[in-house]
Order: C-alpha cells, then structure tokens, then sequence
C-alpha cells in the first residue's frame, strides 16, 4: 500500500503532492513502481496537526481519487470522516482506511458500498497521543481493542484489516513488542496492515533524520513480514518490491533448504499431487470498469505436482505448506485488478512455480456472477505451466 498524503502538512511527504494534478502524478508512480492499493489521505495525523474540515478534506482528496480510479488504479482513502469516505467510494476508491478505528457511522458506510475498511488502533488522539503513552499489556490491550471492532464490523457484514497502529499514542517500547508480537494479532484471523514507514521511532533507534530512514523501515517491514503481516503501508515502493522478491525467494528456499530451492527438483518424476478446490476470494475483475472497481467473487482451485518427492518422510518440507500456498493465490488474486480470469490464472500459476517447488501447475479460476448471468453451471479456465 502506497502512501499518496495530499497535505501541506504530513511528517514526511507533506506539501510534496498537495495541488491535484502533482498527486495525481505521483500516485500513476507509485503504481508504476509496483503498489498494489494507493492510499489517498488529507489530513496529517502526525503528533500535533490540526484537523482538517470536511469540505478541505474532500476539496484534497477527491479529485485525485477519481482520477486514480480512473486509470484503473485500486484506491483507498485515509479519512476518519464517514462523508469524505462515503464521496470517495462513490467515486470508486474500495478500501477506508481510518486510523480512528471505524466508528458505527463508518461502518454503515463501508456496509453500504460493499467496502473493505482498516481498522486501526490509537491511544488518545493526533493532537496529544505522544505525550505520555501508558499500557499494562500494550499487546493485550490492542488486541482486545481491534477484536471487539472486529466483532463489532462482522455484525455490520463489513470486512476488516487490523493494524497495531505503530507511533499512535505509543512509546518506542510500545512499538517494538507489537512487532516483536505481531503473531498475537495474526491470530484475530483478519488481514494485518502495518505502517512503519519512516516513522519516528526509526529515527530514535537509527539517529536519522526522516529522509534518512529507508534502510530502518526496510529492516522493520522484513521483521513484519516473517510475522505475518499481509499489507505493508510505506512511502518507498521500488525498494519494498525488492524487499519483497527477495523475502520470497528466501522463505522458499528455508523450506526446501538452500540446495533444493523450486526449480532444481525438476527432472525427478514426481509422485505426489496436491489438489485444492474452491479457494473463495473477492477480486477486482472484469471487462467493465465497475468490475475492476468493485470486487466481486472468485473462485480459484489448482493441482499440481510436488517437484522433489519419491518417498517422503513424514516431514514439511518434503512437500508444501498448503497454507502458504492458499495464502499465495489469495495474495496474487486480490493484488490489482484485471481484465480477464486468463490472466489471473496466469499469475498465479507463475507465482507458485516461483515460490514453491511445485511442478506441472495447473490453476482454474470461475467467477459465480457469470455463470449467474449466462445460466451455466460452471465456466472455468485453465491455465497449465505444463504447456509453456
Ligand atoms: N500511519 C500514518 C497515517 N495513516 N494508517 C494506517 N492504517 N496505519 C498507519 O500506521 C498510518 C496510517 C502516518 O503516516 P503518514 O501518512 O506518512 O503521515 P501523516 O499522518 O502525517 O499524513
């Protein structure tokens, strides 16, 4: 998730993008660059800044989210005001992210357009959270908060991403036992968002200045994502793709061991298919535009054949964590929006021959609305790396 902050104000892009069409430009970059959701804010949260009035959030933000949306570009909108967020799903954004942590109003909202919201916790508020932050159990105490709004928004039908909040109303301390813990969160079962980026307490572990904090950030989100972490929100996308390729090529290889990383099982007959039907996900798929803006569901099933196994000793890594790939085909099936099931089945059959050290894949993807639509009672495709 790329941060687009089109403010004077914001600690570290403030003032940067604040005339449309400048914002616009960066946030075509930023996708350029590899985000997946561009995260569209307009007022600063940073300690101390003043709010902001509807009418000037709105003034900020909106146009710049119509006219990402219309590029195609997955939208959210970082507001706490249920008008601002409503007139930016109206004009196409899916996601709200609002570090207030989703108030009844707001979740009528979300329920409304069908939209998915981040729910993050804060101590206090912008104005006054860092003066003197104080927890019993700042683990427990965040993750109670973030399941009772959780359960809060399952009763609004509204989905959620939970984020910890890192630098809201908490100390340097704060902030590193809920990374150091972040399993604990992984654990309410929602999607989990963390936003480092370039935040002050880098500053106070590195001593560098806000420009100056890239190399923390990075080593703070590889942290995040051995733990679990599913959205990372940072302002450097170039460098957190890297991040990203290289954290997946090593997570594979700690599975099968350094010598036996994906590809070199080929070659091996091998003797074990695993098969997965019916993986459920919203995507944001389709011919129209609306398609594209609104997710939709889609149902994804795949085999394929583990490259290294003849006979296995009752250990993981002689196979593949089924987990980890279902969780592979969400995150590549909801990571942009597409034309065509052809090319969600592409990307994801490459994505787990990269990741894992599968062979022959084979990935099917149906959307139900269609086979609705056409009265049929299945339209699949295929897409098999067998015949590449
Ligand atoms: N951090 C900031 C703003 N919004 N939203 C979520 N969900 N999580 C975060 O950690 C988070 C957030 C602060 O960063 P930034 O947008 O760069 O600055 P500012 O609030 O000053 O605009």
């Amino acid at each position: 998730m790329a941060v687009l902050n089109v403010t004077p104000d914001s600690f570290s892009d403030g003032g940067h993008w604040s005339d449309v069409e400048g914002a616009v430009e960066r946030g075509r970059e930023l996708a350029e660059a590899g985000a997946a959701i561009i995260d569209v804010g307009g007022e600063s949260s940073r300690p101390g800044a003043q709010p902001v009035s509807t009418r000037d959030e709105l003034e900020r933000v909106l146009p710049v989210v119509e006219r990402l949306v219309a590029d195609g570009h997955r939208v959210s909108v970082d507001t706490c005001k249920p008008e601002v967020a409503k007139a930016s799903l109206d004009a196409g954004a899916v996601i709200v992210n609002d570090i207030t942590g989703l108030s009844d109003e707001m979740l009528e909202v979300l329920a409304q357009y069908r939209a998915i919201g981040v729910c993050m916790h804060m101590q206090g508020e912008p104005r006054t959270m860092q003066v003197d932050p104080h927890y019993e159990d700042v683990v427990g105490e965040v993750r109670d908060y973030l399941e009772g709004r959780l359960r809060r928004a399952n009763r609004f039908g509204v989905e959620v991403i939970v984020d910890p909040g890192i630098g809201f109303g908490k100390s340097l301390e704060h902030n590193l036992e809920l990374l150091r813990r972040l399993d604990t969160l992984k654990a309410l079962g929602a999607p989990v968002l963390v936003g480092v980026s370039r935040k002050s307490f880098l500053g106070r572990l590195t001593g560098r200045e806000i420009e100056g904090r890239l190399a923390g950030t990075l080593a703070c989100n590889a942290w995040a994502l051995a733990a679990g972490a599913d959205i990372l929100r940072v302002h450097d996308i170039a460098e957190h793709r890297d991040l990203l390729s290289v954290f997946g090529a090593l997570s594979e290889s700690r599975r099968t061991g350094p010598r036996e990383s994906a590809r070199s099982g080929r070659g091996l007959a091998p003797v074990l298919v695993i098969e997965i039907e019916n993986i459920e996900v919203q995507a944001h798929i389709g011919v129209p535009q609306s398609e594209r803006v609104r997710a939709q569901p889609v149902r994804i099933g795949l085999v394929a054949e583990v490259a290294r196994s003849r006979n296995v000793e009752d250990r993981l890594d002689e196979t593949v964590d089924y987990a980890a790939v279902v969780e592979l085909v969400r995150a590549v099936a909801t990571e942009r929006p597409r034309q065509l099931l052809e090319t969600l089945a592409q990307d994801i059959t490459s994505a787990l021959e990269q990741r894992f050290a599968l062979d022959n894949v084979e990935v099917r993807a149906g959307k139900p609305a269609i086979e609705r639509q056409l009265r049929v009672g299945r339209l699949e495709v295929r897409r098999s790396s067998a015949l590449d």
